[in-house]
């Protein structure tokens, strides 16, 4: 089986893609995509010309659930989903709210303003990051620490997507130059410090920031 992976280091979806393949230690080839200027033909693999999307022996999937999903399917061990129904669901739930509701807000305006848009040579807009950070943010990070309480993982006993795609998330509000309040979210600090301490995750942190630190200075 022949595995690309098409996308950028940087983006929350393409690392929690890779970290997956990882944990299920799927050998794949990385092919770069800048998501700002796709190459020529790009929709043919990816129809909206997002980043992630996997090319398997010449066939194409795009976002990162649907990659996450084939994966556990061709790879089954180790489990990244729950067998149980109601947490199978609930994993989902989780992984879907992170990927959208909590990526707008974090990636989309902390990181996108504070890291992009100085890599474009563009101005942050430091209005949109505050407004982001003392209103959108608390309340989903407040339900995110309620649903930790007590819990090393979202879901179940083991670790699921959804710890994967919030940890990835959180990559990208450590590299917009913020941190999870431990005094008001325990749990949520505490999570994402665990999870970026797993081999995959320390990994591209490393990689990453170097990368960041280079360019931004
Ligand atoms: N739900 C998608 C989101 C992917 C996404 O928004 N990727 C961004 C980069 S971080 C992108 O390709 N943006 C370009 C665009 O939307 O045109 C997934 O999970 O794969």
């Amino acid at each position: 089986m022949t595995i690309k992976l098409y996308g950028a280091a940087l983006s929350p979806f393409v690392r929690k893609t890779r970290v997956a393949l990882a944990l299920k230690g799927i050998e794949f080839e990385s092919v770069h995509v800048d998501p700002t200027s796709p190459p020529e033909g790009y929709e043919k693999i990816s129809p909206m010309k997002r980043i992630p999307a996997l090319e398997v022996d010449g066939q194409y999937l795009a976002d990162s659930a649907a990659i996450c999903a084939w994966m556990e399917k061709t790879q089954p061990e180790p489990a990244l989903y729950p067998s149980n129904a109601m947490e199978m669901g609930q994993a989902i739930w989780f992984e879907r709210f992170v990927d959208y509701d909590l990526a707008m807000r974090c990636t989309f305006a902390v990181f996108r303003n504070r890291v992009v848009m100085r890599l474009i040579g563009k101005e942050c807009d430091e209005e949109k990051v505050q407004h982001a950070l003392t209103t959108t943010i608390p309340p989903l990070f407040a339900y995110l620490d309620k649903a930790l309480d007590g819990r090393e993982f979202l879901v179940g006993d083991s670790i699921t997507i959804a710890d994967i795609a919030l940890a990835s998330q959180m990559v990208n509000f450590k590299h917009g130059g913020e941190s999870i309040d431990p005094a008001k979210y325990p749990n949520l600090a505490a999570h994402t410090e665990r999870m970026h301490a797993l081999a995959p995750f320390a990994k591209t942190i490393e990689k990453e920031s170097g990368f960041i630190q280079k360019v931004m200075g």
